[in-house]
């Protein structure tokens, strides 16, 4: 399994990503960045002679160079030794791959979208601040589930710009996917009425919903969010079925501090985890995880509308520490 993502070739060019679903060796190019962070993780364990507390405090220091947050370092590192006292581990290769097995085990196992199976529609409602990427995220979905079969309909919630109406417009052109919208400042709402029963009408099975992300005004937002969740269930009595936060992972540990407010105040069911190709702070992904309690399910991982993969704790974790 590891061995797959080992001698891949760094790739340079961008543009190389797209069409590249299918060719395993070119999946995680988007990692670059990341990845030589975590090659100094990896270094760390593999130049310590000694399983020692030096090994431990320079571990922990990368681990926070990698962006995995200090709570989350802090609790990887006391595992790991927990484990090599209790595992009498010696050697650095033991540690190397306790590290990846505890990696692993934080992101979870892999969460597909969850459908209804009560309703013939499923209703996804994708939240998260301004310029995260939630329209773009939601093309990439409509795109991804269109190819899969499903007949979807998009609802342009966020109708506090008339722009992020627009941009729906247009991306629903481009992928030919209907998007039911209504004048910008109109009550979102009512946006999703009309869009409940506009995709049932057209017979979707799918219906996402794009809503706005302002969070200096949390308590209209999450108003607008209840009221929008109490007409979805007039329709559909387990509706939504997913709440999905998009976070923009070059923001760092600071986008965390937003989407946890997100996670305490509505019942979240999922991350998107965006622009993972330009950032070296993949490592995010774990304090993600560990801190929101709710699974990473998909990974932006460029701005094309292919450019969406579910994600794959294992995997992730492989093509981490593969070497190039
Ligand atoms: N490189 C890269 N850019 C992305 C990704 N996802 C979104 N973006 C870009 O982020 C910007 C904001 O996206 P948008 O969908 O408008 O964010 P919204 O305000 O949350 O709806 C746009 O320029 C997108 O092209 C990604 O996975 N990778
Ligand atoms: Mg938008």
């Amino acid at each position: 399994m590891f061995n797959r993502f080992f001698g891949q070739k760094p790739q340079e060019d961008p543009k190389r990503d797209e069409n590249t679903e299918s060719v395993p060796e070119q999946r995680f190019n988007f990692l670059s960045r990341t990845k030589q962070l975590f090659s100094r993780v990896s270094n760390v364990i593999k130049q310590s002679d000694t399983i020692s507390d030096t090994l431990w405090d320079d571990l922990e220091e990368e681990l926070l160079a990698a962006d995995v947050g200090p709570s989350t370092s802090a609790w990887l590192i006391e595992r790991l030794r927990q484990r090599a006292t209790d595992e009498h581990m010696r050697t650095s290769s033991q540690v190397q791959r306790a590290l990846r097995e505890e990696l692993v085990t934080l992101l979870g196992k892999p969460a597909p979208l969850r459908f209804s199976n009560q309703s013939p529609l499923t209703v996804i409602l994708i939240i998260g601040v301004n310029g995260s990427g939630k329209t773009t995220s939601i093309a990439k979905l409509a795109y991804r589930l269109t190819r899969e079969g499903h007949h979807v309909t998009l609802a342009a919630a966020d109708t506090f710009r008339a722009a992020a109406i627009d941009q729906l417009k247009e991306w629903g052109n481009r992928i030919d996917v209907p998007v039911i919208s209504q004048n910008p400042g109109s009550d979102p709402a009512a946006v999703v009425y009309d869009a409940i029963q506009a995709a049932q009408n057209r017979g979707s099975d799918v219906l996402i919903v794009d809503t706005a992300g302002r969070l200096h005004t949390k308590h209209n937002l999450m108003e607008e969010l209840k009221k929008m969740s109490k007409v979805i269930q007039k329709f559909i009595a387990d509706g939504p079925h997913e709440l999905l936060v998009v976070i923009d992972a070059t923001t760092g540990q600071n986008a965390l501090l937003q989407a946890r407010k997100f996670a305490e105040d509505i019942g979240l069911t999922g991350v998107i985890i965006t622009k993972l190709d330009s950032t070296a702070k993949g490592g995010f992904a774990f304090a993600v995880a560990d801190d929101l309690g709710v699974p990473i399910k998909f990974i932006g991982t460029g701005e094309k509308v292919e450019n969406l993969a579910p994600f794959e704790p294992q995997s992730f974790v492989a093509a981490l520490f593969a070497q190039d």
